[in-house]
This record gives C-alpha cells, sequence and structure tokens, in this order.
C-alpha cells in the first residue's frame, strides 16, 4: 500500500511549511463539520439562515483573490517547447527556487490539513488519486464538497500506486507572490497565495485537466472542460451529450436545465457540470466520466425560471462564496429574481448602497452533486457513459449561428480548434473581449495547443463510432443589447435537433461553415421569435466569417509548423469557399 508514499511526502513538505500541528482527513462527516466549527469561530465563515438554508455558509474571500489568476498560472516543464505558445512556462528548476522560498515557513501558526481525494466514480479504471496538502481549512471543506475524500481514495491507491500530489498554502494571499504551478512531467502541483477554487483546489482545474490532458496524451484518452448531461427522449431512450464551453459561459446551466419540452417526454439528466475524462472502449465508442463529487458554480444569473435545478441543489449544505447577504442571513445575487432588499450586505460584508454589483460577478455556490435532483443514475458509473455527440460553444454577440453541424471529425476538430470567445469575470482580466479558446481548453491544456489538436484528431481515428460534433451559441445579440435566443430551459429545442440529427431525421443545408438547421427544423412552438429572429440566428454572414478566418489564421501561426496539416488544410478549405460564395454573392446580386 503506498500511503507510506503519501506518509513520506507529507513529512517532507511539513518539514520546510512547518505548520502548527498536522490533520488527516478521512472523509467523515464529523471531520467536514469540525471544519466549519473551526471557520465559524475564526470568521472565515458566517452561517446563513438555518431555516431557509440548513448547513448553508457564506465565505467572504479576500477582495484581489476572487478568479482564477492565468497570467500566474505556470507550466514547468523541462524544455519550453513542450508547454507550447499557449502556456506561460518556468523550467522546474526555477520555479522550485523562487516558489520553494515562499513555502518555507508559510504555515507557520496554521493547521495542515492531509486530504487524500478520488477524481473519478469509485472502482473506475478512469479515476485517479490526488492528495492536497493545504493550510486553508476553506479549501479543505470545499474538497468534501467536489471530490470524494478518504477511504474512497485508499481503496484505489491500494490497486495503483500513482498519486499526484498536490502541495497548498495560502501565503500571505499577495498577488505579488502567488503562483499556481504545475510539474506535469512529475504529476506535481505547488499553488501559493492564494484561496480561490481553481487555483487552490487542487483536484479540479490544475489536476483533472492540466495535469490530467498531460496523462490523457500519453495514455491515450482525453480531459475536458466539458459538462455531460443525458438527453432522455419521448420513448425513454437516453442520448449522452458532452459540451465544451469556456468558463461562465453556460455548462453547469445546460448540464442542469429544466426543459421547456417536458411535457413532449424531452428531459435533461445530469452526470456532469465542468469536466469530463473521455476513453475509448472495447467497441471502439467514447465513454465519459465526471472525475468531480460536486459543483462549483457561478451564482449571478441563477434563478428559480432560468436554472430551477440548481437552485434545489444549493438550499442545503451548500458554501457560498462572495454572494451578497440579506439581513435575514439569505444569499442574493444580481438575477437570483428577487430585487435587491433593505439592508443587504455585499460581498465584501460592507452595507450595499446601490453602485456596483452586490455579488461579486465570480460569486460562486459549492454544493454536492448528489444533491441534484436531476443527477443521472449513471453519474457513478464506474464505465462512465457513452458520448453520441460533442458540442463546443461559447459566447458571441454576433456571427456565430445558434447551431452547426461539422461535416465530420476533423471539420469539427477545427470547429473546435478555431473557436473564439468573449472573456469573462470566471479569471482576472478583461471582460468582453473575443480571444481564442480552442475546446475552451486555452487555460487548461498544459501542453501545445497543436499536439492537443492532433491529439483529438488521433482519438477520432481510433474510434470506430466517432460522436458527431456541433457549435452553438446562446449569447447573440441584438442591437439594443438584448439576447436574440432565450436560452436556458429553452436550449432543449437545440438538443433536440442534434438528437434528430443523430437519428437521421432533421433538415440541415449544407454551408461553408457546416450544416445549418432548415427552415422550421428547429421547434419553436410556444416560443414567441420570429422567423426573421430565427433566419438571423441561422444566419452565415459572408464579412464576419473572413474576419473570424483571418483571427483563426493570426493564432493558428503562432504554432508554426507544429500545426497538423488537417487543421490548416480545414482552415484553408475554409478561405477557398469564403472566396467561391464572394464570387457567388456578387454574380446574384
Ligand atoms: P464555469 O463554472 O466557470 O466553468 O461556468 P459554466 O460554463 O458552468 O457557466 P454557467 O452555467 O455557470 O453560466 C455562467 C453564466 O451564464 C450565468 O450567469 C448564467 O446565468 C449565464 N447563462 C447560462 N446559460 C445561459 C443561456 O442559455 N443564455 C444566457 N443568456 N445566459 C446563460
Ligand atoms: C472555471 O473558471 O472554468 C471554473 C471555476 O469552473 S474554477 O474552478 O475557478 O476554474
Ligand atoms: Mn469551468
Amino acid at each position: 500500500m503506498s500511503r507510506k508514499n503519501v506518509e513520506r511526502w507529507v513529512e517532507e513538505v511539513s518539514g520546510w511549511t512547518r505548520p502548527r500541528n498536522v490533520v488527516w482527513c478521512n472523509g467523515t462527516r464529523q471531520e467536514y463539520a469540525d471544519l466549519i466549527e473551526v471557520m465559524l469561530r475564526d470568521g472565515t465563515l458566517v452561517r446563513l439562515n438555518g431555516k431557509a438554508y440548513p448547513g448553508c455558509y457564506l465565505h467572504r474571500s479576500d477582495p484581489d483573490d476572487v478568479a482564477r489568476t492565468e497570467n500566474l498560472t505556470f507550466i514547468c516543464t523541462q524544455g519550453k517547447e513542450a508547454a507550447g505558445p499557449n502556456n506561460n512556462w518556468m523550467s522546474p528548476a526555477d520555479a522550485k527556487g523562487k516558489v520553494g522560498k515562499l513555502f518555507e515557513g508559510s504555515m507557520k501558526g496554521r493547521t495542515m490539513y492531509v486530504i487524500p481525494y478520488l477524481m473519478g466514480p469509485p472502482g473506475s479504471p478512469s479515476s485517479k488519486v490526488g492528495v492536497e496538502v493545504t493550510d486553508s481549512p476553506y479549501v479543505a471543506a470545499s474538497m468534501y464538497l467536489m471530490t470524494r475524500v478518504g477511504s474512497p481514495a485508499f481503496e484505489h491507491l491500494t490497486s495503483s500506486d500513482e498519486f499526484v500530489p498536490g502541495l497548498h498554502s495560502l501565503g500571505d494571499l499577495s498577488p505579488d507572490r502567488r503562483f499556481i504551478l504545475h510539474f506535469p512531467e512529475e504529476r506535481l502541483i505547488w499553488s501559493i497565495g492564494s484561496g480561490y477554487g481553481g487555483n487552490a483546489l487542487l483536484g479540479k482545474k490544475c489536476f483533472a485537466l492540466r495535469i490530467a490532458s498531460w496523462m490523457a496524451r500519453e495514455q491515450g484518452w482525453m480531459a475536458e472542460h466539458m459538462l455531460i448531461l443525458g438527453l432522455e427522449d419521448p420513448t425513454g431512450h437516453k442520448t449522452y451529450m458532452a459540451a465544451a464551453f469556456p468558463s461562465a459561459s453556460g455548462k453547469t446551466n445546460l448540464a442542469m436545465m429544466v426543459s421547456a419540452l417536458e411535457t413532449e417526454g424531452y428531459r435533461v439528466w445530469t452526470v456532469g457540470d465542468d469536466i469530463a475524462w473521455l476513453r475509448i472502449d472495447e467497441e471502439g465508442r467514447l465513454r465519459a466520466v465526471n472525475p468531480e463529487a460536486g459543483f462549483f458554480g457561478v451564482a449571478p444569473g441563477t434563478s428559480i425560471s432560468t436554472n430551477p435545478v440548481a437552485m434545489r441543489t444549493i438550499e442545503r449544505d451548500t458554501i457560498f462564496t462572495n454572494v451578497a447577504m440579506t439581513s435575514d442571513g439569505y444569499p442574493w445575487w444580481e438575477g437570483m429574481g428577487t430585487p435587491p432588499p433593505q439592508g443587504l450586505l455585499d460581498w465584501q460584508g460592507r452595507s450595499w448602497n446601490g453602485s456596483g454589483p452586490a455579488a461579486h460577478p465570480n460569486s460562486r455556490f459549492t454544493a454536492p452533486a448528489r444533491q441534484c435532483p436531476i443527477i443521472d443514475s449513471d453519474w457513478e458509473n464506474p464505465r462512465g457513459v457513452v458520448i453520441s455527440a460533442i458540442i463546443f460553444g461559447s459566447r458571441r454577440s454576433t456571427l456565430i449561428p445558434l447551431v452547426t453541424e461539422a461535416l465530420n471529425w476533423e471539420h469539427g476538430v477545427f470547429m473546435g480548434a478555431g473557436m473564439g470567445a468573449e472573456t469573462t469575470a470566471a479569471a482576472t482580466g478583461k471582460v468582453g473581449v473575443v480571444r481564442r479558446d480552442p475546446m475552451a481548453m486555452l487555460p487548461f491544456c498544459s501542453y501545445n495547443m497543436a499536439e492537443y489538436f492532433a491529439h483529438w484528431l488521433e482519438m477520432g481515428r481510433r474510434m470506430k463510432h466517432q460522436p458527431r460534433i456541433f457549435r452553438v451559441n446562446w449569447f447573440r445579440k441584438e442591437e439594443n443589447g438584448k439576447f436574440l435566443w432565450p436560452g436556458f430551459g429553452e436550449n432543449i429545442r437545440i438538443l433536440k435537433w442534434i438528437l434528430e440529427r443523430l437519428q437521421g431525421k432533421a433538415g440541415a443545408r449544407e454551408t461553408f461553415i457546416g450544416h445549418l438547421p432548415e427552415e422550421r427544423a428547429i421547434d419553436v412552438h410556444g416560443l414567441t421569435i420570429s422567423s426573421d429572429q430565427m433566419e438571423v440566428l441561422t444566419r452565415v454572414d459572408r464579412d464576419g466569417w473572413e474576419k473570424e478566418s483571418d483571427e483563426m489564421a493570426a493564432f493558428f501561426r503562432m504554432f508554426g509548423d507544429k500545426l497538423p496539416a488537417a487543421i490548416a488544410e480545414e482552415h484553408a478549405k475554409l478561405r477557398r469557399n469564403l472566396k467561391v460564395s464572394t464570387l457567388h454573392h456578387s454574380r446574384t446580386n
């Protein structure tokens, strides 16, 4: 049993970070309760209204520590090329020298929590063990909600010796001394100076995406920033789909959707809302597991009308971070569906004066997945679920149609690789600027993305039954800034079209960007949307695509001749077709 190896590593890091005491977490409810007690006593947590929100707490973070900090996130590989132009890089020796100093004595006077955790369903060949050492009780408690802590990890460890160590310390929380470091070659994570989710809950983005994407390429599987959902149709049959959208761009909402077509028998079941680990099974199908056991979801915009399932998931045993609080001790945020009440405290605990948001735009809830009322019966199936469709999506206020189907796997990989997305509050920096975010993995792929595209192409070649690939966009806006498409539960109409495409039933017209829904192929009955608006949502704007294609070119150029030929060829094809369509236009106009 490699518990010995874990003990050896813990001894090493505690000798150096010098905590006051060390607590091993075995995953019991009592341990979780003790952590909560510690935080209520020292003010890290505030208890919310026990009648309306039993077992719920509010955490207010340092005002400078509210989102992922991509500029302070590094991949530390022997050579710079391995990390690619898409990552910040430091050599392992430099990283350890520089950041090692910051860890010296960083836990003085604090408790060190040792958290063995399992990512993935117990008993699954896909699952992997991590051990996080942290001096933050908030991080420790969040790990209880987000992963399988303690015995599931040790039971899994007995069957394999591998575990991914992750060292985390709050340090002094200064962004000047904040580093999120990944050593994929030795499967190691170091994080200091932040207590924020994606920087500090090391099982999530650091392990399940950055370290895992590296392992996945070596071992022939995929680690993706994807939700997983089951779409039940009127016959009762479920079709599973995985969808990659960038941060704060609708994964949790799609995965938990309450279908607007429920009376007709279409409904959604949740398997996962953020990350998917995918492998090819013996029959050549792609199967996915959700490595996580909880949701770390965006609070603003979540309401009874937009996401009633999330609202029910978070009404008990949930930790809220950086939301506002009412005088009754209820959590509150913008877009919750109720007007801001009198006596509201903002996310920093100050009396809210009506200027600026009361809840931080990246405020979040952390809740166990089992509390989700529509969690899928197969969400912990060790074999995972068979994926029939892969969906790429992002926020684009213009150009990108409501839905497009790729012509084939290569074209679909190109669609994902060239995807542009408007940035959100989930990472520090400007919000709403378009950047390329291939497969929604730009901040999470730990190696050269040109090789990542090649890996996608190779995975497609190895599959006997490739999922079909789609691109969606719920975020088109009218000139007045209003969303053109109602979104949320109405997105079922697009999932229905996707399902009907898989079944060979739905109509589509082939264009140079892919298959677009034929007029009236999308079921809009009961919706107040005009055929003009639907036309706008499914139009191909040639000039816009010309510009889009230039932006893809600029992005792809970064990778030089590492860019796979198939991607370059798909891009060249788009260019050629754009020219042809110009000729066509001038002839018909
Ligand atoms: P991460 O947890 O950061 O990875 O985000 P996510 O991709 O899970 O995004 P999430 O579902 O939490 O949605 C982010 C924001 O987008 C929330 O404010 C939602 O209310 C909003 N949103 C989600 N789906 C839709 C939609 O279909 N239409 C519109 N207009 N907004 C949406
Ligand atoms: C994201 O930013 O994509 C999230 C939140 O899901 S975090 O855990 O911070 O990465
Ligand atoms: Mn995410």
